[in-house]
């Protein structure tokens, strides 16, 4: 059990392209163990293995207001999605910056569980929205490429002050 380390904007290895996992050993579930500690401690309803500098196509996610529906998606592709909704987005990696963002409003997705067993999943509401955002992150992706570039160009300069108080 370990908290890991969180990657902030504008980081370039948040611009890293996951690669598929291979084989789902014991090593990917200790890293799965440890990316729900984190996403649970930050508080967050999802994290991809590319916020805590890992490159590989595995995401966690539990968006229930208990905090006990866990979801892991390791290799997940999006088989379909349809609509469209907008929907105010934060990320650990950009902390205090919400923005709104337009995504499909349904999606199923395909991927493998924790064990390497192929999993089917439908998702809508905020579930969808989450694993979009996610999926993103593996592409190297952010929320914020989806706003103007005067938007992200303020964003980038907030943050980038910010973390130099800070070190
Ligand atoms: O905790 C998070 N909240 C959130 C809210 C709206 C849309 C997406 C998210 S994901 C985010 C955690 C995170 O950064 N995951 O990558
Ligand atoms: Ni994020």
């Amino acid at each position: 059990m370990s908290i890991l380390q969180i990657l902030h904007y504008p980081d370039p290895r948040l611009r890293n392209v996951a690669a598929p996992v291979s084989t789902v050993d014991d090593d990917i579930r200790r890293l799965v163990d440890d990316m729900f500690d984190t996403m649970y401690d930050a508080p967050g309803i999802g994290l991809a293995a590319t916020q805590v500098n890992v490159h590989r196509r595995l995401l966690v996610a539990d968006v229930s207001d208990s905090r006990s529906e866990p979801v892991c998606l390791i290799n997940p592709v999006i088989a379909t999605s349809s609509g469209a909704d907008q929907m105010e987005e934060g990320c650990l990696s950009l902390p205090g910056v919400f923005e709104a963002v337009e995504r499909a409003n349904y999606i199923e997705v395909q991927a493998q569980d924790q064990y390497g067993q192929p999993i089917e999943l439908e998702a809508d509401g905020l579930l969808a929205v989450c694993i979009q955002h996610e999926i993103d992150h593996l592409d190297g992706k952010l929320f914020v490429d989806y706003l103007s570039q005067l938007k992200r160009t303020r964003i980038r300069k907030k943050l980038e002050k910010i973390q130099k108080q800070s070190s």
